[in-house]
């Protein structure tokens, strides 16, 4: 998979951030955008994305520790707000092709409303 080449501006990702595809959106500020994902692994499904785009982890350096703290704290924050954070959550970011990553615009899966399995396989 190659997409160092590739603009980040042509992630669908970017489209839905500039709202030229729809997406389920849920949460938003001025950093994250979140919105579910079109093949939920469990009853909640939501990947939250830095509006700044970044393709993969290994692209983040010390100037985006900010911005990766905003990603995990916004989905705390939604967890909490819709009363599942005590039951429990999984927050999973794929990287590259061992990761399983399939979208070159970083992203947090959040993960709940069933029991998920540990370890993952
Ligand atoms: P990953 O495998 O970690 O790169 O996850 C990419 C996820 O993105 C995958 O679970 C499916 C989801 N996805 C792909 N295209 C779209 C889309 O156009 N809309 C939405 N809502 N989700 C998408």
């Amino acid at each position: 998979m190659h997409h160092e080449g590739q603009a980040m501006s042509d992630t669908i990702f970017s489209k839905i951030i500039r709202r030229e595809i729809p997406a389920e959106i849920v949460y938003e500020n001025d950093e994250v955008l979140a919105f579910r994902d079109l093949n939920p692994q469990a009853p909640v499904h939501v990947l939250f994305i830095p509006k700044r785009p970044l393709a993969t982890l290994n692209d983040a350096t010390a100037s985006d520790a900010e911005l990766l703290g905003h990603l995990l704290l916004a989905t705390a924050d939604y967890a909490k707000r819709e009363g599942f954070a005590e039951q429990g959550y999984r927050t999973v970011i794929n990287c590259n092709e061992d990761g399983g990553q399939t979208v070159f615009h970083l992203h947090v899966h959040l993960l709940a409303g069933r029991r998920l399995h540990w370890p993952p396989g």
